[in-house]
């Protein structure tokens, strides 16, 4: 258990399967290697992201719905010396709250926000959100979303990464490969630290709850079918910035 977890709120309160206790060790290992957890504050979102209120032996703050980054912002804004970093999911970020995570992008705030993308709306039901995969049921799409109405899934990551200025650093990983997610989220702080720039992970995660998968499934979704849509990996670094984005398949 990484040292900046809570020992005394384990364990989580995440359903059996969730990717978001997944993504959290990742960040608390980042956190753990980088030595910051005595500066870090950590602001999580409603949605399943809120069950992460307790989760670290940090500062927390738990927002409104989509208003993590700004109030994270804010904390930076007013005490600079801190590590700042908003936990959201995909409906958070890219939808209800898009406009937040845009802005904070386009400002270069030196925030680091970190975004698990199950592809619907988990909390309340399982409802489609932008990033629901074309034929995906939902509780909203219960014959599967069709984009000739609905469109297609959001390239979130790659929508952040196109206003975010030189400096920034965007990725996406996968719980699929722990390794490479917490080095992305740990070059997502360095980057804060260094007060190099505004730094964004998405962060490809299960839900199987909603997506009512055994194991077998929810791994063939995360492995298989997500990446169709959803490139994992570095998108814009500092060294080699926007034009020289590669894709690590
Ligand atoms: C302003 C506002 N609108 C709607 C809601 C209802 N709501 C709560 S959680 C949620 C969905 C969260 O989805 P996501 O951000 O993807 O997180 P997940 O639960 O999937 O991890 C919604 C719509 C709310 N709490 N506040
Ligand atoms: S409903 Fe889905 S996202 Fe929410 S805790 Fe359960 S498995 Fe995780
Ligand atoms: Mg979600």
């Amino acid at each position: 258990m990484p040292q900046s977890w809570r020992a005394d709120t384990k364990p989580h309160k995440f359903c059996p399967g969730c990717g978001h206790g997944l993504v959290l060790k990742c960040l608390g290992q980042a956190i753990d290697e980088l030595g910051i957890q005595g500066r870090t504050v950590f602001g999580c979102d409603i949605g399943c992201s809120l069950l992460s209120w307790d989760f670290f032996n940090l500062d927390s703050i738990q927002t409104h719905h989509g208003r993590t980054t700004p109030v994270v912002t804010g904390i930076k804004r007013a005490r600079p010396e801190l590590i700042c970093i908003a936990y959201m999911g995909d409906g958070g970020g890219y939808s209800i709250g898009v406009q937040h995570l845009i802005s904070a992008a386009a400002r270069d705030e030196k925030i680091t926000a970190i975004l698990a993308n199950n592809t619907q709306y988990a909390m309340t039901g399982g409802q489609m959100a932008p990033t629901t995969m074309p034929g995906q049921k939902t509780e909203t799409t219960p014959y599967g979303r069709d984009p000739e109405t609905t469109g297609y899934p959001l390239h979130g990551q790659e929508m952040v990464a196109s206003v975010s200025r030189e400096g920034a650093y965007v990725a996406r990983g996968s719980i699929a490969n722990l390794r490479q997610l917490k080095s992305f989220i740990k070059k997502a702080l360095e980057n804060q630290m260094m007060e190099i720039g505004f730094s964004f992970v998405e962060a490809l995660s299960a839900c199987p709850t909603n997506w009512r998968t055994n194991a077998a499934e929810t791994w063939d979704f995360i492995e298989e079918k997500m990446p169709v849509y959803f490139k994992v990996g570095e998108t814009k670094t500092p060294a080699v910035g926007q034009e020289g984005a590669r894709l690590n398949g």
